[in-house]
């Protein structure tokens, strides 16, 4: 229980295709009126203090670069991440999410966000998710799938609080223990298998 009272220490990276608004979503999360950001070159990050639950988190949230020039560089930043965030654009046909998920699995992470974002454009994107991500649903990460639009911070709000919160559950989840096995009764000396 002493945990709770830890300042916990929370990286968030956040990756997907250049253009589907990963910088957008994070000026809505930081309520930073920016409304089309320059296209990131490298990497940002910006640093926040949050309450989840009884849990005071300091989070670092890594902004990456969508170009695919910049890949080798994100891949590092992935590193170490407590949350790994894919972003799609629904309003796009195809997500891409499969090329994304095969860098998150190079890297130890708690929790996976599959965000789609865009939700006040029309949706062309008719991708069954939940057949893209079959072959990682057996890692053993929690995903968290959820819809957004940048320019409703509410809805980028809500998805951020539920991947945070998966983080602190699961740091208050006990460690599985087998029980130390005791056998109780009398003891038989000398006892052989036909006796
Ligand atoms: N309509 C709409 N446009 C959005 C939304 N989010 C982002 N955009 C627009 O999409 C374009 C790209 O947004 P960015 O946030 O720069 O995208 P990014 O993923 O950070 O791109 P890179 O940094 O190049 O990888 C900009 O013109 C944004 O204004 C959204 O929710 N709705
Ligand atoms: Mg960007």
């Amino acid at each position: 229980m002493d945990k709770i009272k830890e300042n916990r220490k929370i990286k968030i990276t956040i990756i997907g295709d250049k253009d589907v608004g990963k910088t957008s979503i994070l000026n809505a999360y930081l309520d930073r009126n920016v409304y089309n950001p320059a296209t990131t070159i490298g990497i940002d990050f910006f640093t926040q203090s949050i309450a989840i639950e009884d849990q005071r988190c300091s989070v670092t949230l890594w902004d990456t670069a969508g170009a695919e020039r910049f890949q080798a560089l994100t891949q590092t930043y992935l590193r170490d991440s407590d949350i790994i965030i894919v972003v799609y654009d629904l309003a796009k046909k195809t997500s891409n999410i499969g090329f994304w998920m095969r860098q998150v699995e190079q890297n130890r992470c708690g929790i996976v966000g599959i965000l789609g974002n865009k939700t006040d454009l029309t949706r062309l994107n008719t991708e069954h998710l939940p057949d893209i991500l079959f072959p990682w649903t057996r890692q053993n990460w929690k995903i968290v799938m959820g819809k957004c639009s940048s320019r409703k911070s509410t809805s980028v709000k809500t998805f951020f609080r539920r991947c945070l919160k998966e983080i602190v559950k699961t740091d208050l989840e006990e460690p599985f223990e087998m029980p130390a096995v005791t056998f109780v009764g009398k003891k038989h000396e000398n006892r052989t298998c036909c006796t």
